[in-house]
């Protein structure tokens, strides 16, 4: 089967895992610069200060994409290297200077520029003097530096997502602590979320009062999620993987398609969960013009009501005390080096859930991948696990294309192996391999591989 006429064929990257020049040509210090400094946060406490040297090698990076026939090119922006310190009055017309030039290498090789404007990198001041996504006006100063970029970029940018991964920002940078700012809470995540779709919100009434009409754009948010499948027939368990559905994903979908957080949220949470009055309301329903997904894996959920789950590595205890969820994964299930479940069926059903939520709306697939212990041997990699993936996740989004979801488009994450977060350059999720001593870019066998796939437009 093919797919769509018009389906979108991407790669997918951000700021601060592969531009390096963390401090050049005016950039000011983000909350992760600040955060890889602190000893035993990131794996070998390694940083992102070179990464991929993407800022220096962005043409040739270019060259090698439309080597690989990648359509279109999702890469997020460094807010404090667009304004240094965060806001209006430091504005950093050589940072602008850069996505500028990257966007025109772009159009000039026919690739369509997807754009982020937030994926993680806060301006460390902003961290300082606001309290970060805790300020009442943080969501106000990002709708700011959002205007900027419209105006700057819009004429040439038609494809723009807020923020990526509210979740992840929420729960492992304000409630596990593992990702920057490194805060522990049970309340703050969901303070820090509302402001993040208040950010998100208000980012999306500039561009469409100012900009939608002359631009002619799309705007969006991108959010991550896992799917839960009951671990079995059982009404609680349905239950259980339903509410966890709910605590992941409806969390920040619902309030942009219902206008609301969902009912279980509100029952379970109470005080912590700030409250959507109708201002919010008005201001979130409706706000984004396409469904913006990552998904990369899938697990079993089991009501666990009045257990008391132990903390593990499959994400139970902590913060999904609230669920009353327990997490699992069948032990046939192959794993990444993530240690992340390879079950291409979940991204059908997740899809489809999706669909049934939110009345169909049309869905992006803006990451989608995994990671391998790659070796480059004789100058190749053959990264078949990673070609897999690739082939059965993409099966998984033709059925659920042929059972009627509208999904629209594909991002493989990531186009090179870069700066992975907390656990450092160890573990690679690109499709072209980078060598980090030399900085030696090698398409891997799944580069040629997906290349193949956006040439025949199937599998
Ligand atoms: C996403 N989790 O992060 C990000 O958008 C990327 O920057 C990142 O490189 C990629 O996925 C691979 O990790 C996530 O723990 C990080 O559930 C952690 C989780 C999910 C997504």
């Amino acid at each position: 089967m093919r797919f769509p006429e018009n389906f979108i064929w991407g790669a997918a990257t951000s700021a601060y895992q592969i531009e390096g020049a963390h401090l050049s040509d005016g950039k000011g210090p983000s909350i992760w610069d600040a955060f890889c400094e602190i000893p035993g946060k990131v794996a070998k406490n390694e940083n992102g200060n070179i990464a991929c040297d993407h800022y220096n090698k962005f043409r040739e990076d270019v060259k090698l994409m439309k080597e690989l026939g990648i359509k279109a090119y999702r890469f997020s922006i460094s807010w404090p290297r667009i304004f240094a310190n965060g806001r209006k009055n430091s504005i950093n017309e050589k940072g602008i200077q850069f996505y500028s030039d990257l966007i025109d290498c772009l159009l000039e090789h026919d690739i369509i520029p997807w754009v982020t404007l937030y994926h993680w990198d806060l301006p460390l001041a902003l961290q300082f003097e606001e309290d970060g996504w805790l300020g009442d006006n943080i969501s106000d100063l990002f709708a700011e530096y959002a205007e900027l970029c419209f105006e700057r970029f819009g004429d040439r940018v038609k494809n723009w997502i807020t923020i990526n991964e509210a979740w992840v920002i929420a729960i492992l940078g304000y409630g596990q602590g593992v990702f920057a700012p490194g805060r522990i809470s049970n309340s703050e995540p969901y303070l820090a979320g509302h402001n993040i779709l208040l950010a998100h919100g208000k980012a999306v009434k500039v561009y469409r009062e100012k900009f939608q009409s002359s631009q002619k754009g799309v705007i969006g948010i991108t959010n991550n999620c896992d799917w839960r499948e009951p671990k079995s027939d059982k009404p609680e368990d349905i239950e259980a993987a339903e509410r966890a559905l709910e605590f992941f994903l409806a969390w920040f979908a619902d309030p942009i398609y219902k206008g609301d957080y969902p009912e279980v949220m509100k029952a379970r949470l109470g005080d912590r969960l700030p409250s959507i009055d109708a201002e919010t309301r008005n201001l979130l329903l409706g706000s984004s013009d396409f469904f913006g997904l990552n998904h990369y894996t899938t697990m079993f959920a089991t009501d666990a009501t009045g257990k008391n789950v132990e903390a593990d590595v499959h994400g139970n205890g902590g913060l999904n005390e609230d669920q009353e969820v327990e997490l699992s994964i069948d032990p046939d299930w192959k794993l990444t080096s993530m240690k992340w479940a390879v079950v291409p069926w979940g991204c059908r059903n997740l899809l489809q859930w999706i669909k049934k939520r939110y009345n169909n709306p049309p869905i992006y697939i803006t990451e989608n991948g995994c990671a391998y212990d790659d070796k480059v041997e004789n100058g190749e990699v053959d990264d078949q696990h990673r070609v897999h993936f690739f082939k059965t996740y993409l099966e998984a989004c033709q059925e659920a294309i042929e059972s009627g979801v509208d999904l629209r488009g594909y991002f493989a994450w990531s186009l090179f192996d870069n700066f992975e977060w907390a656990s450092g350059y160890e573990k690679r999720f690109g499709m072209v391999h980078v060598d980090f001593e030399t900085q030696k870019r090698t398409p891997k066998a799944s580069a040629k591989y997906y290349s193949s796939i956006i040439d025949n437009n199937s599998i």
